[in-house]
């Protein structure tokens, strides 16, 4: 006989335990997702519901710590799966199963849909960020040009860019606000030119705006990355679902001037448990307006009204976003709580941004927009080659 630990931070270890001993990949890949380990807190229970769930967490197997009125659970995935079967559970826990069901991440997306096709998030999807504003923070605007523009873009597709973000306003606090017909003459003769010129690589256009949406997905852009979540132009959803383009639904608060400041900076119920609630509304406002699930990218949106260490805390607990069943993008190139941490500035941050996505990656992103692609790429392929042993 013989006792062996193994290690359960990702399914690799149980996955290649089980194909050893003679399980088909199918049926191996699903026991590994079922042992991963989850952990939840219920609050507002009722006592019969209380008594009701000490008794059954003991037959099934799952840890269980209470108070008063509430419960914190925690075993394995495929545990705390059973108690989300309303038809299965006790009477007096039908409700808790379904809280418990909107709470347990499902698979995530193995692709994304674009106006120009789809994306495959098997590997890490790196976005280069192509900013054609004069004020931009940290390339500080050498792109505007459309010459320049295009040399950049070149180099960030041979470095490995699979998607580019052309933006042509900066979320930097005290900036002009731009018109909208500044911001579509900065980004769509860009767009129209790389659409041309890199065919195969998916363009995103950043912005709030429904009509600069619009002009880019006309000139070319398959992606609409709004950093308001659709929260600013009422026009944007239908702009983005009538163009069937991917969308990438930011969180912040505030406007465009105070988003990237600390004015909304209040979460008392946890950053990651209120972003998530709040890209849970912007989700569901989407798919109302006609962009179906699979179009939809979600970000807890670095910078965007957090401190420093409101998004550390939020790194640590990005994988609370998996309960949205959408793919999960994080920018946190070359931001603020970067510098804090490293005492660099924002030019110098490229190494913080690489460490940040591998740390974004672990817990479960897959796709990161970054400035430099090279570090970010090949920190990227290490921490999946660990993952995947490829
Ligand atoms: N950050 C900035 C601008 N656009 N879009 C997404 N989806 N996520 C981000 O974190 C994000 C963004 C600000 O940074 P920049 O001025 O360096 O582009």
């Amino acid at each position: 006989m013989n006792a062996r630990a193994l290690a359960l931070h990702s399914p690799r270890a149980v996955r290649e335990a089980l194909i050893a001993a003679g399980w088909d990949a199918v049926r191996a890949d699903a026991a590994a997702e079922g042992s991963a380990p989850a952990a939840l807190q219920l609050t507002g229970l009722e006592l019969p519901a209380l008594v009701a769930l000490v008794r059954y967490t003991q037959e099934l197997g799952i840890d269980l710590v209470t108070g008063d009125d509430w419960a914190l659970l925690s075993g394995s995935r495929a545990r705390l799966g059973a108690l989300a079967r309303p038809w299965t559970v006790p009477p007096e826990l039908a409700g808790i199963a379904e809280a418990v069901g909107t709470v347990l991440a499902p698979s995530p997306p193995t692709h994304w849909l674009t106006a120009t096709g789809s994306i495959a998030l098997d590997q890490p999807v790196i976005v280069g960020i192509l900013n054609v504003t004069p004020d931009s923070f940290s390339d500080g605007g050498r792109f505007v040009a459309l010459d320049e523009a295009l040399a950049h873009a070149d180099r960030l597709v041979a470095e490995g860019a699979a998607v580019l973000d052309v933006g042509g306003e900066s979320t930097r606090p005290g900036n002009e606000p731009v018109s909208e017909a500044e911001e579509i003459r900065r980004v769509a003769p860009v767009i129209e030119a790389l659409a041309k010129r890199h065919a195969s690589i998916p363009l995103s256009v950043d912005t709030v705006k429904a009509a600069v949406a619009r002009a880019a997905l006309s000139a070319g852009a398959s992606i609409v990355n709004d950093v308001s979540s659709f929260r600013l132009d009422p026009a944007m959803a239908s702009v983005a679902a009538a163009g069937s383009a991917g969308v990438i639904l930011m969180h912040s608060r505030g406007s465009v001037a105070t988003m990237a400041r600390l004015d909304h900076a209040q979460y008392p119920s946890g950053v990651a448990t209120e972003i998530v609630a709040e890209l849970r509304l912007a989700v569901d406002a989407a798919v109302t307006a006609g962009i179906t699930p699979d179009r939809i990218v979600v970000d807890p949106g670095f910078g965007f009204a957090k401190s420093a260490e409101q998004n550390l805390e939020l790194t640590d607990g990005l994988a609370a976003l998996a309960v949205l069943g959408r793919p999960v993008l994080v920018g946190p190139s070359r931001k603020r709580f970067l510098g804090s941490v490293t005492g660099r500035d924002a030019p110098d941050r490229d190494v913080a941004t690489a460490a940040a996505c591998v740390v974004a990656y672990e817990r479960g992103a897959r796709l990161f927009r970054v400035h430099n692609i090279a570090a970010t790429r090949d920190a990227l392929a290490v921490a999946h080659a660990v993952r995947h042993g490829h």
